[in-house]
């Protein structure tokens, strides 16, 4: 009996290990700041042949290039299906976008690259060329009307933002896509991502990474943002393993097909301040808010993220103190 179950489970064990291994992973966006990280995750995970990095500049991290590099436009759907029709692909990561600071800088440019360059993918999902899609929503799809602390999932989605206007519409179209064509596309809502393998660009809560380089280089560091501005933040190790275990949960466990909220920890300049100055004596943050502000302020404080518990077991391991002692870590290990 338990030697019949034994063999039960190790035949499961090497089934699943043999379709793991017929998997094939392709990141279109890969050379920006989630894409370095997720790359790296996933070479761990999966290995390095297992992953392929697509970009219209291919990074210069010599770990990511440790796999193959495919030049694209991900705006030009006959290049996107040129790659995907050649049927190597099982799962796609399609992470290109223009964030919300920038993207109040250049509205449509914003609009038009975030819309188009997720359209194609999904065309191209329809068309049967991939098995499944990640496409990264954030918490930029709130406004000023939802509640700020332990922002519900389903609650009143007003963003003030472009970039908060193309999440909304993109989450729309991933459920569109899943229900009228199937596609099994999947997504979270980010909160700010915090990394040292590269600097974001073009977002508001940008300013938590860059008070770690002053804090580093000794600098003061002068925060576009009030002193109490609390936003919801994330550790990349946090988020790049919600990605690839959303990525792997059985498709019955994904019951939210707009995007999952996600939750890592939440703090304010102030409160990062405080956190970095255990570590750098006299570190000091200077005020001098500017149109970011206003984007923050519309931003929800904290996210309750039950949903992606209860569906597909998502736990955060990173406390502020924590995320603030490995982002140090991670810096010091690279200079
Ligand atoms: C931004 O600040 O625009 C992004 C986001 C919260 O999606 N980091």
């Amino acid at each position: 009996m338990c030697i019949q179950t034994d063999l039960i489970a190790h035949h499961k064990g090497l089934a699943s290990y043999l379709v793991a291994a017929m998997e094939k992973h392709i990141v279109i966006g890969a050379s920006g700041q989630l894409g370095i990280e997720l790359i790296i995750g996933m070479q761990a995970r999966y290995g390095v042949n297992a992953v392929v990095a697509c970009d219209i500049i291919k990074s210069n991290d010599k770990d990511v290039n440790k796999s193959e590099f495919i030049s694209l436009d991900a705006t030009d759907i006959n290049s996107v299906r040129k790659i995907l029709k050649t049927g190597e692909f099982t799962h796609v990561y399609h992470l290109v976008a223009m964030l919300s600071a920038k993207g109040e800088e250049n509205p449509i440019a914003g609009w038009d690259l975030n819309m188009k360059s997720l359209l194609n993918v999904l065309e191209c999902a329809k068309e049967g060329f991939v098995k499944r899609v990640f496409w990264p929503s954030s918490i930029a799809v709130f406004g000023p009307n939802a509640p700020k602390i332990k922002t519900s999932q389903d609650t009143f989605c007003d963003p003030t933002t472009v970039y908060g206007v193309s999440k909304v519409a993109g989450e729309l179209w991933a459920k569109y896509y899943f229900e009228h064509y199937g596609v099994d596309v999947r997504s979270v809502r980010y909160p700010g991502l915090i990394g040292h393998r590269s600097k974001p660009g073009g977002g508001t809560t940008d300013y938590a990474v860059e008070a770690f380089y002053c804090a580093l280089d000794s600098k003061p560091f002068v925060c576009y943002l009030d002193k109490d501005e609390a936003l919801p933040m994330m550790h990349m190790d946090d988020a790049v393993r919600a990605t690839l275990d959303i990525m792997e949960a059985p498709c019955e466990n994904i019951k939210t097909r707009t995007s999952y909220n996600l939750s890592g920890c939440s703090f304010s300049p102030s409160e990062l301040n405080y956190e970095l100055s255990k570590f750098v004596s006299n570190f000091i943050t200077e005020y001098n808010p500017d149109y970011r502000q206003k984007i923050a302020a519309s931003w929800p404080d904290s996210i309750d993220d039950s949903e992606a518990k209860n569906d597909w077991g998502w736990e955060s391991e990173f406390s502020t103190s924590k995320l603030v002692k490995h982002m140090l870590d991670g810096l010091k290990s690279i200079v």
